[in-house]
């Protein structure tokens, strides 16, 4: 098999870096290790930028996300029993989208299979060979059969786990890391939503969030020990602590309600350089992670594939490849500042063990300091929101 470009991974990224290339005229094959109703049913991301509805408008998969995703134009910080809302629009003119990201999935699927788009699920042992000549090529296994595309471009699309980022040479990279003590326990509960916006609340016991996926399902989060298992959270446990995180002095009251799925998810902020060798690219969590607080990670995905499919544009269309080859300087760039937005939302909302009475003192100021002065909760909310 042949192609342009041959794309590992059909998360956010690669299906959109996929569709991008293909209104653009250039063709690509995804190869993706689950099957499609696995990638079209994994709960995770809920919160959109305005410019990633933007960009999926612009791509033509946008009239879902804009007729059944929620618009919220402020979200709340809820600390020391009273909620501060912090206005998205006042304060930077634009506002987010909650819409999941197995219905960004599903939408994207939908639109590279009504183009003929080549996608194949089930792939297993892909492995990458020729990177840095002019046609590497991937080899997999498809429905038992070893078979290979070779391509001009291959791109790593396939997540923190991935094999595209071990491929890359180990002479000048360069990985930096920070591992948090703390995970996030995550809820999907049948019941209306608690309140129309999101809250992120910081309490002695520590930080929890109030977020939503539809008008009739809750979708809900607090910090734990990563350690932690599931089966140690019978129902009644975890309602016993999201309502004493979530004490306020102002007659809010969570929603109960039947509890349909609990997980556990590690965090860490990771960033991995340079984010291409040769013909090897990598774009989204393959190259960078961001603990989920500041909400940025399929945002930034879906920065580094419009990048992406600019250089490519221009490789193909205009015979430059300049934009291909400053692509990691480029998405560098509005990572590392989405890496440090998600660093501080994280540190000033969760609680950490070894910390003295002094810095939980600075801590709560913090956000005194936020929810007092216009210009910090500017800063927080253009960060937000993905202003610049
Ligand atoms: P993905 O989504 O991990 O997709 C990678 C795909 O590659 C496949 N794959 C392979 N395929 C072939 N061969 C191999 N060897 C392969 N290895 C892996 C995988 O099966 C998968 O289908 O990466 P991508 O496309 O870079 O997208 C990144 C986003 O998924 C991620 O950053 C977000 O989910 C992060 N995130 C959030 N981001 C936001 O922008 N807003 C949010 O509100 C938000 N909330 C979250 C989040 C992530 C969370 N978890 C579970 C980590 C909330 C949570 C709880
Ligand atoms: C979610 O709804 O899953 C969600 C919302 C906001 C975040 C992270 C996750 O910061």
């Amino acid at each position: 098999m042949r192609t342009q470009v041959a794309i590992i991974g059909a998360g956010p990224a690669g299906l959109l870096l996929s569709h991008l290339l293909h209104l653009k005229g250039i063709e690509s094959v995804v190869l993706e290790s689950r099957l499609r109703e696995d990638i079209e049913s994994t709960i995770r991301a809920g919160v959109l930028e305005q410019g990633t509805m933007d960009i999926l408008e612009q791509a033509g998969v946008g009239e879902r996300m804009r007729t059944e995703g929620a618009l919220h134009e402020g979200f709340e910080l809820l600390f020391g029993g009273r909620r501060h809302r912090i206005d998205l629009r006042a304060l930077t003119g634009k506002a987010i989208t909650v819409y999941a990201q197995h219905e960004v999935i599903k939408d994207l699927v939908a639109a590279r299979v009504a183009a003929g788009g080549c996608l194949l699920f089930g792939v297993r042992d892909v492995a990458i060979h020729g990177m840095s000549s002019d046609c590497p090529s991937v080899s997999f296994v498809h429905e038992g059969q070893l078979s290979q595309v070779e391509a001009d471009f291959v791109i790593g699309c396939d997540g923190s786990q991935g094999v595209a980022r071990p491929a890359m040479p180990q002479a000048g990279r360069k990985d930096h890391q920070r591992i948090y003590p703390f995970g996030w326990f995550g809820i999907l509960v049948e019941s209306a939503p608690s309140a129309a916006e999101l809250i992120y609340a910081r309490h002695e016991r520590g930080f929890a969030l109030v977020s939503t996926r539809s008008p009739t399902v809750q979708r809900l989060y607090f910090q734990c020990d990563p350690r932690d298992s599931v089966d140690n959270w019978p129902d009644e446990r975890i309602w016993a602590e999201l309502h004493a995180r979530l004490e306020n002095r102002e007659g809010w009251r969570l929603n109960e309600g039947a509890i349909f799925q609990k997980n556990i998810i590690g965090m860490r902020s990771f960033v991995s350089t340079p984010m291409q060798s040769g013909r090897l690219f990598l774009a989204g969590d393959a190259a960078h992670i961001v603990p989920p607080t500041g909400a940025k990670g399929l945002n930034l995905a879906v920065g580094d594939v419009k990048l992406l499919a600019q250089g490519l544009e221009q490789f193909y269309h205009r015979g430059n490849d300049g934009e291909l080859a400053s692509y990691t300087e480029n998405a560098l760039k509005r990572i590392w500042r989405a890496e440090y937005f998600s660093w501080w939302m994280t540190s000033m909302l969760h609680t950490f063990d070894d910390a003295s009475s002094f810095q939980r003192e600075l801590q709560r100021a913090e956000l005194e300091n936020v929810v007092a002065s216009r210009a910090l909760a500017t800063a927080l909310a253009e960060n937000y929101v993905g202003a610049f």
